[in-house]
């Protein structure tokens, strides 16, 4: 049977050309192939086949301008699976007519309503008799109902257990809710551990040998940071941190965290930056570390050194995740999560039940996005995430929260979030005074101070907190009455305790469909006494003097004498020692070391030239923009097989300001549960396709996100050993000034992949006005000493690029990534030069030559969509001027500045030596006339390379506040309109007496350039 294909519902767009047709006659097509690629001038997008068969006739041809419902192609099938679109069985269409008729009915919905309200008169009439729930002091009115109450509750408890009890208690919740109590009951709990006592997991560790080797771990640690100060004040450090959390560590490192091997892909540990020193004393007693290397901490310049905080750019085999600007651990590591489950769900990467560990501080999770991003990690059921904040109370200057409970804060919005939370609040020592404590007293006092009071205690002594804790009631001073000040004093903190972390770590290790945080609460300086423990100096505290250096040394019992205290030796104990042995077996019972980089991946196969071919072709007659160009190109490598499924395109919801909508039905948007309602558009081309197997990361309005995903992607090949290409597109001017620091945290990462700031330019996003034009991206992309960055104006630029960028990464194994300004002006695009490959990727070529006229010459140097007015500024001098031209098209001042740099350094540094010549002075050197150069950046974008130009050289560009208009006003209020450039070529070629003075008044005149008129920086 012969069946026609035809153009379906392609949105707002009618007569819109084929730019490709993707089969012939004779050619058997699956389901979903596709047929042609339209492009309409926003975006282009492929027709797939609706049915399988065989293409007997083709009834289009390139170039054509089809409509919905034109007929593309024949197909002789059988068996045809145009899949009937039915509107979902209770979704009722309604016409605009007869919305518009309900809307007149709303009197009688108004009627409705009023009916209703007077239903529920008596009942809130009911209500308002009820007895206060309380004292205004808190105190129960009504004991014995109470009593009752928990009668009942500890019946169900002891009959059916805990899970019963939860659901009663929810079902009362929500009856409540139900009856307008607007309370929800379970956002707090007591301030108290979660996991009760008898519920606890046991560590199944040998405590002791534990305890010896964590006390090693702390001696080493706070050594380092003396040391290198004593040797030099300026390096400093960081003691306390690490002292809060050397358990948290501890028990992960000896029993929880599996590392990468052959068999397994690791856990990933993203470790609280200011701890650092912690993990090298680790690796120091894991024969992983040298003492010298420890010594050299904070001195990185010579050799083995070791780095301030986890930085993978600065100890590539050792640190994975840069964590120390704070917020950005939290964030990164989300998405990490979540792009490991797009791995699983894609069918790239095994499940292995891998967990992604979150360490970060209390007072770190002030920064925006610590919690911006934790709404998502239950959203998408992340139970592979586990964060884990040390809850010292403390940030750098004092306390996090004194007036409050930070604990008690974060539970409820995580829990709010909808994660698991899990409190370790208090060590053992405290289980059986709560178990003595039959009357709640000792919870309500616990519950009732606040983190000032809690910091205070610990930086006291036992009789302190007897009189200020417990002295408050004399109930629970009689409680304590037995114990002395040092009883007292040892009643430890959760975080401290390793069996109750353990018992938190295990928890969270079996928690399902949903992700866990574990509050743990210490002591910021734990172990350090009066120098340091739980004061608010504690964070800056660096350089111990030698009682505090003695003190620490008995605190923590480690066997060095008085004189190798004094100078500050490390210590490590025999390779034979149980110590080490235990350490050793540990890590190699769970798998491999931590933190430890490696990378197996295999490199991604090339794709072949001819997927570039059509965009380094004249588009003709066709006008599309460098983002258009873009689309096509990843169009294209969706079609190789080797480069299609690794393509990560990360869009934060702007796909259809850069026509990408077209990605969403062919390769689907990743959604872990699929999609569960049919999309209003789905019978449109570019119709909203969620798929378990997605590929697109639309991130929703977060550049945050989308970028914690790139980076995700990007260093996939060594955190997951599986290369990706992310390629994540976004408006320009809210990127590298949205999320620099990430961006930087991605060249520390090593992260691989393209960021493409679409919409660029100053000039070139003409109505959107001053928050939106951006024209300094590519200044601030110049700063990231692996970021490769281009401002291209044509396809065949973008794609020899775009080539080049996979080669390096993939081929070369480059850790570099690519910064591309794409715009969204419509122009046509010309066939390659002949021979400019090389100069596209070094930074500029001769794009074209005027030289038909006189003898005066000029060199116009243009990017981006700029270099279009100097081509027109070239035609305009040649043809009423008389003045030749050289025009250049520059796709990167930043790459020419780092060439130029560096010869002119190795001229500098070999003086002896024949001068080398920068890339730009190889270009311009034999070429006559002075250089004008010109971009839709500020001026020093072009600036950057005046000092290795021989010459004469004037640079403009859009410095000032962007503003709305169209782009040829705004170009002409910027002055890097081609009549701008026309005058001020000349004035440049008069102050060289190369052409009359009056050249350029009268082209001033002619183009009503107003020498009046300010600088645009001041308006
Ligand atoms: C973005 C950012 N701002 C400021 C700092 C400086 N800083 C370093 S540590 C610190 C306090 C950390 O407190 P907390 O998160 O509670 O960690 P703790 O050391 O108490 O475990 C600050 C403000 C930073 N590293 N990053
Ligand atoms: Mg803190």
């Amino acid at each position: 049977m012969s069946t026609n294909i035809s153009v379906p519902d392609i949105g707002d767009f009618e007569s819109v050309e084929i730019i490709e047709i993707l089969v012939k006659p004779g050619d058997i097509i699956k389901v979903n192939d596709p047929i042609v690629t339209l492009e309409s001038d926003k975006s282009s997008v492929e027709v797939p086949s609706p049915i399988q068969g065989k293409i007997t006739s083709l009834e289009v041809k390139i170039g054509d301008k089809v409509s919905k419902g034109s007929i593309l192609a024949q197909v002789e099938s059988g068996d045809i699976k145009v899949k009937e679109k039915t509107p979902p069985k209770d979704k009722v269409v309604k016409t605009r007519k007869e919305i518009e008729k309900e809307e007149n009915l709303l009197p009688v919905t108004e009627k409705i309503i009023n009916e209703a309200e007077l239903a529920i008169t008596p009942k809130i009439k009911e209500n308002s008799d009820k007895k206060i729930s309380s004292r205004a002091n808190g105190s129960d009115i009504d004991p014995i109902e109470t009593q009752e109450w928990l009668d009942s509750l500890e019946s169900v408890l002891k009959k059916d257990g805990t899970e019963r009890a939860h659901y009663l208690l929810k079902k009362l919740s929500d009856e409540a809710y139900k009856e307008g109590s607007a309370q929800p009951i379970t956002r707090i709990t007591p301030y108290i551990n979660t996991i009760p006592v008898e519920s606890e997991v046991k560590s199944p560790g040998d405590q002791n040998i534990e305890r010896r080797i964590r006390s090693l771990i702390r001696w080493n640690a706070a050594a380092m940071v003396v040391k290198a100060n004593k040797k030099n004040p300026e390096l400093g450090g960081h003691i306390g941190t690490f002292a809060s959390a050397a358990t948290l560590y501890d028990v992960g490192m000896n029993h929880f965290w599996r590392g990468k091997n052959n068999k397994f892909g690791g856990d990933l540990v993203y470790f609280q930056g200011h701890s650092a020193p912690g993990m090298y004393a680790r690796a120091f007693l894991e024969g992983r570390l040298s003492a010298t290397q420890l010594a050299n901490f904070r001195q990185e310049v010579g050799v083995d050194g070791l780095s301030s905080y986890p930085h993978p750019w600065l100890m590539p085999k050792f640190w994975q995740f840069p964590t120390v600007s704070m917020g950005l651990g939290p964030v990164l590591s989300i998405y990490q999560a979540r792009f490991t489950k797009y791995l699983i769900n894609r069918g790239l990467l095994k499940d292995e039940g891998r967990k992604i560990w979150t360490f970060l501080g209390d007072g770190e999770t002030d920064e925006p996005e610590s919690l911006g991003a934790i709404s998502l990690a239950s959203r998408e059921k992340l139970d592979n995430l586990i964060f884990v904040i040390n809850c010292n109370l403390q940030r750098l200057d004092g306390p996090v929260r004194g007036n409050g409970k930070i604990i008690q804060e974060l539970e409820g919005i995580f829990r709010g979030a909808g994660w698991n939370v899990i409190k370790v609040i208090w060590g053992s020592y405290w289980d059986q005074l709560l178990s003595k404590d039959k009357t709640g007293l000792l919870i309500k006092r616990m519950n009732e101070c606040v983190d000032g009071e809690y910091q205070a205690f610990k930086a006291n002594d036992g009789s302190y907190v007897r009189k200020n804790f417990f002295g408050k009631y004399p109930e629970l001073k009689d409680l304590v009455s037995s114990m002395t000040d040092r009883d007292i004093w040892k009643l430890n903190r959760g975080g401290h305790d390793p069996h109750k972390v353990f018992a938190a770590y295990d928890e969270a290790m079996k928690t399902k469909g949903k992700p866990t945080v574990i509050l743990a609460k210490t002591i910021k300086g734990y172990g350090m006494g009066k120098s340091g423990e739980s004061i608010n100096i504690t964070h800056q505290q660096k350089k111990l003097g030698e009682e505090d250096l003695l003190y620490y040394r008995d605190r923590f019992d480690i066997p060095l004498t008085d004189k190798q205290v004094r100078n500050i030796e490390f210590y490590k104990p025999d390779e034979k020692s149980d110590e080490i042995k235990y350490l050793k077996e540990r890590r190699r019972n769970l798998g491999g070391h931590l933190p430890e980089r490696t990378s197996f991946s295999k490199p991604i196969k090339k794709p072949s030239k001819d997927i570039f071919q059509n965009m380094l072709n004249s588009s003709g007659e066709r006008e599309m923009s460098t983002t258009m160009a873009l689309v096509r190109m990843l169009t294209n490598l969706l079609r190789d097989k080797n480069i299609a499924p690794r393509l990560v395109p990360i869009i934060p919801d702007e796909a259809r300001t850069f026509g990408m909508e077209g990605f969403f039905r062919k390769i689907g948007i990743y959604a872990h549960e699929g999609q569960k309602y049919e999309p209003e558009d789905s019978d449109q081309l570019s119709s909203y396709r969620e798929d378990k197997k997605g590929q697109v990361l639309e991130e929703g309005i977060t550049e945050t996100g989308a970028m914690s995903s790139f980076i995700a992607a990007g260093t996939s090949y060594t955190n997951h050993d599986l290369e990706m290409i992310p390629v994540y597109t976004f408006y320009s001017m809210f990127g590298f000034q949205r999320v620099m620091d990430l961006i930087w945290a991605a060249g520390d990462s090593q992260t691989r992949g393209f960021l493409v700031g679409a919409t660029s330019g100053r000039t070139t996003l003409a109505g959107e006005g001053l928050q939106h034009q951006d024209g300094h991206s590519q200044l601030l992309a110049s700063t990231v000493p692996n970021c490769i960055s281009y401002d291209p104006t044509f396809a065949y630029e973008l794609a020899i690029i775009f080539q080049d960028g996979l080669r390096r990464m993939h081929d070369q194994q480059e850790n570099i990534f690519y910064y591309l300004t794409t715009m969204n002006e419509n122009y046509k695009h010309p066939p390659m030069p002949k021979n400019c490959e090389k100069g596209i990727l070094k930074g500029m070529y001769l794009f074209k030559e005027f030289n038909n006229k006189g003898k005066t010459k000029v060199q116009l140097l243009g990017s981006g969509t700029i270099l279009r007015e100097m081509i027109s500024a070239a035609e305009i001098l040649s043809k009423e001027y008389n003045i030749d031209s050289d025009v250049w098209s520059v796709t990167s001042f930043n790459e020419l500045r780092k060439d130029g740099m560096t010869v002119e350094r190795h001229n500098l540094l070999n003086p002896t030596e024949k001068l080398k010549k920068s890339y730009v002075e190889e270009c311009l050197s034999k070429r006559d006339g002075p250089v004008i150069a010109a971009s839709d950046y500020m001026r020093s974008f072009a600036d950057q390379i005046r000092p290795y130009i021989p010459k004469s050289f004037y640079s403009f560009g859009t410095d000032g506040y962007g503003r709305s208009d169209s782009r040829k006003n705004l170009r002409k209020f910027f002055e890097v309109d081609k009549e701008h450039i026309v005058t001020y070529t000349l004035s440049a070629l008069a102050k060289e007496q190369l052409v009359p003075t009056n050249y350029a008044e009268k082209a001033m005149k002619k183009y009503k350039i107003n020498k009046e008129k300010p600088i645009p920086t001041v308006l």
